[in-house]
């Protein structure tokens, strides 16, 4: 299939515009670049290109929340790499360059472009840490559910899962010539907070952890009719991607019931809010142990105000901001948050960070 031409002629005239390059430049790059499809069916972009691709598919991002520091992004050009062993070194110094010793740091990592045949190099887990979920056969189940697909697949490469509650995942790249192969991610690379609570000093016998970094590694970033299908990001969490999302959704971690008890809540019924109650002290103890262990994450107040100030700034800068108010409203206590009393705009731009139907399990 050959590149769209008119979206990598938009693309480039939109890095010329944003850019400041003049119309020589832009001339000179249009006529280079349809030469190259002319002649190849494709192009590459410069580094340049890449790195600005790659924010604006940031800021394009409808679903996220985080988009204030967009220009901050660290963009970390591996197109070249494409040994599946290599591909997981530079996965795992994506990491060590994001984790900064919990100074969460932006960072995406962009591997070879996709050609005529597809990607050449296809990250299978959905983020480069994530934990296992055991099916038991007395029923019932060990991890994070949400790991079950990608667990059964890394066993059947060969993999052994401990068994226990909070075991990383191994990274696993599909290659051409290799096919699927894994990697299990070193230990010194994945930072992880143990959760306690300021308040409640039984909280810390939950034996609760959850890592550093959220770095999702199974969205297509396309720019300018370009798709890069392995481009993993990351920026840090917000508390109660973890506090309400990971560790309460009844079908991940489900804590509330123990959570509620422990509180000596009255939980015979739905009305006495024993949930709610229950869902504060568990993202008060995020909160807390992710600042106690100086690891950067963001309150879900604090980031709704940055968001508008970002929208706000892209309106001064002449443009929409896209936005989809179902996933930019925190998922508690959404209404004392300002991000819920507006609406967004609904056209999404490219660049973009795509999620293809269907997924790889
Ligand atoms: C989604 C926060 C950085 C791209 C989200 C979500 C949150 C969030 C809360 C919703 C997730 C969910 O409900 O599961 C943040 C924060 C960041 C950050 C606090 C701190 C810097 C980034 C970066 C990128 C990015 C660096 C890309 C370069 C996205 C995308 C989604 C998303 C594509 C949608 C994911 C999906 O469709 O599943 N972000 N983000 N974010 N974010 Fe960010
Ligand atoms: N809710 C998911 C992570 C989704 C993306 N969130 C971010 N992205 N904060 C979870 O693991 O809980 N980011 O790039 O920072």
């Amino acid at each position: 299939m050959t590149t769209d031409q008119g979206e990598a002629e938009r693309f480039v005239r939109q890095f010329a515009g944003e850019s400041g390059a003049g119309d020589d430049a832009l001339r000179a790059r249009l006529a280079a670049i349809r030469r190259e499809i002319a002649e190849t069916g494709s192009y590459r972009h410069t580094p340049e290109e890449l790195a600005f691709g790659a924010k604006v598919a940031w800021r394009n991002s409808a679903r996220c929340i985080g988009r204030l520091y967009w220009q901050s992004l660290r963009v970390r050009d591996r197109r070249h790499v494409t040994a599946p062993a290599d591909v997981a070194a530079e996965c795992f110094a994506h990491l060590r360059a994001a984790t900064n010793g919990g100074r969460l740091r932006p960072v995406v990592t962009v591997f070879p472009q996709d050609d005529a045949e597809g990607p050449p190099v296809l990250i299978w887990n959905e983020q480069l840490i994530r934990y296992a979920g055991y099916l038991r056969c007395e029923g019932g189940c060990t991890g994070d559910p949400r790991g079950f697909g990608l667990t059964q697949l890394a066993s059947k490469l060969g993999w052994e899962g401990a068994g226990g509650r909070f075991d990383v995942l191994p990274l696993i790249v599909q290659t051409r010539e290799h096919g699927l192969q894994w990697f299990g991610v070193p230990p010194e690379d994945v930072l992880e907070v143990p959760l306690s609570h300021p308040a409640l000093p039984w909280f810390a016998d939950l034996g609760l952890r959850w890592h550093a970094v959220p770095a999702i590694s199974h969205m297509r970033l396309r720019i300018g009719g370009i798709s890069y299908s392995a481009a993993p990001f990351n920026g840090w969490y917000m508390g109660t991607e973890i506090g309400v999302r990971n560790l309460c959704d009844s079908d991940r971690y489900d804590v509330l019931p123990e959570v509620g008890r422990r509180l000596g809540l009255d939980t015979s019924s739905a009305r006495t809010l024993w949930r709610d109650q229950a869902l504060v002290e568990v993202n008060r103890a995020v909160l807390h142990s992710f600042d106690a262990a100086g690891v950067t994450i963001a309150d879900h107040h604090t980031e709704s105000a940055r968001f508008l100030r970002h929208v706000d700034r892209e309106e001064t800068a002449g443009r929409a901001c896209p936005a989809d108010w179902s996933w930019i409203v925190p998922p508690m206590s959404g209404g004392l948050t300002p991000v819920y009393h507006r609406y967004y705009d609904e056209h999404r731009p490219r660049p973009d960070f795509h999620l293809d139907d269907g997924a790889r399990l």
